[in-house]
């Protein structure tokens, strides 16, 4: 029994034996986020295979889904925290124009949902004027922008010229994250936010929020 094992079958495509590994893993004291850091890492991985031609498109597919499967099985009701406050922050989420990954935005809107925080998420492929009108409609204190590639990464620039346009800087928080990101990038276009990993997240933006 072992994170390495559960990435093993998170590789294969075996998302109920990985639940069930990692079911054994939490009985142990193994620590939830220790395990999607796992995962999350094997993803990279995989990601770098596939650059090198010795994984295909499917075998990405398929590790995503037990992937997903291990967060909203198991690890989804273990990761509750708080807030802290009193009525809850609403942010807006979503994976930015022509990006359809979607795994580390629902691991975002999970830990942030864990965290007391209520989430509005608008899928992936989302359009610069489709954040801004939802952040309006849910008055959200938060909008937050996925982005897993160096061609979509200007989606997230895109959306801050249209808030400034729009005179809506301010009104709530810019917050980025996705692997090609990074702070340079975030202080770069002028977004209030980055984080390494959606825990980084909740804890920067309960401490934003107070
Ligand atoms: C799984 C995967 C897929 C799956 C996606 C399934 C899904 N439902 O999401 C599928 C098979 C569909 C896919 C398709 C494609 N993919 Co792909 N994919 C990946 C892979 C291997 C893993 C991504 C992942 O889920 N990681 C795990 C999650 C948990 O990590 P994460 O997303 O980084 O999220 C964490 C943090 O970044 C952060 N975070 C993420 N979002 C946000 C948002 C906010 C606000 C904050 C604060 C934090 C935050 O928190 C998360 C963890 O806590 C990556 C490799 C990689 N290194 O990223 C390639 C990768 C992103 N894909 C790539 C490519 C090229 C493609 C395709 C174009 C392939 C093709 N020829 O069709 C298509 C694109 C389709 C499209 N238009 O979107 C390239 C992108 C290269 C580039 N240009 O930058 C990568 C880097 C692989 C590679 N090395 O070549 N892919």
């Amino acid at each position: 029994m072992s994170i390495e094992k559960v990435r093993q079958l998170m590789v294969e495509g075996e998302g109920d034996a990985a639940v069930a590994e990692v079911k054994a893993l939490l009985e142990q004291g193994t620590e939830p986020r220790d395990i999607m850091a796992g995962l999350t890492e094997e993803m990279g991985i995989l990601g770098e295979r596939f650059e090198n031609f010795e994984v295909f498109l499917p075998d990405l597919m398929v590790a995503g889904d037990a992937f997903m499967q291990v967060m909203n099985d198991v690890l989804k009701e273990r990761l509750v925290g708080s807030a802290g406050g009193e009525k809850p922050k609403t942010v807006i989420v979503g994976t930015v124009k022509g990006d359809y990954h979607d795994i580390g935005k629902n691991i975002v809107s999970i830990v942030l949902q864990a965290n007391g925080f209520h989430v509005v998420d608008l899928g992936s492929d989302v359009d610069p004027v489709a954040y801004m009108e939802a952040a309006r409609k849910e008055k959200a204190s938060v909008v937050g922008l996925s982005a897993l590639m160096t061609t979509t990464m200007p989606g997230q620039e895109e959306f801050i010229k249209l808030v400034k346009e729009a005179g809506e800087q301010g009104k709530y928080l810019v917050c980025i994250g996705g692997a090609p990101t990074s702070s340079e990038w975030a202080k770069r276009i002028g977004a209030d936010l980055w984080s390494f990993d959606a825990f980084e997240c909740a804890t920067k933006l309960k401490d934003l929020l107070k």
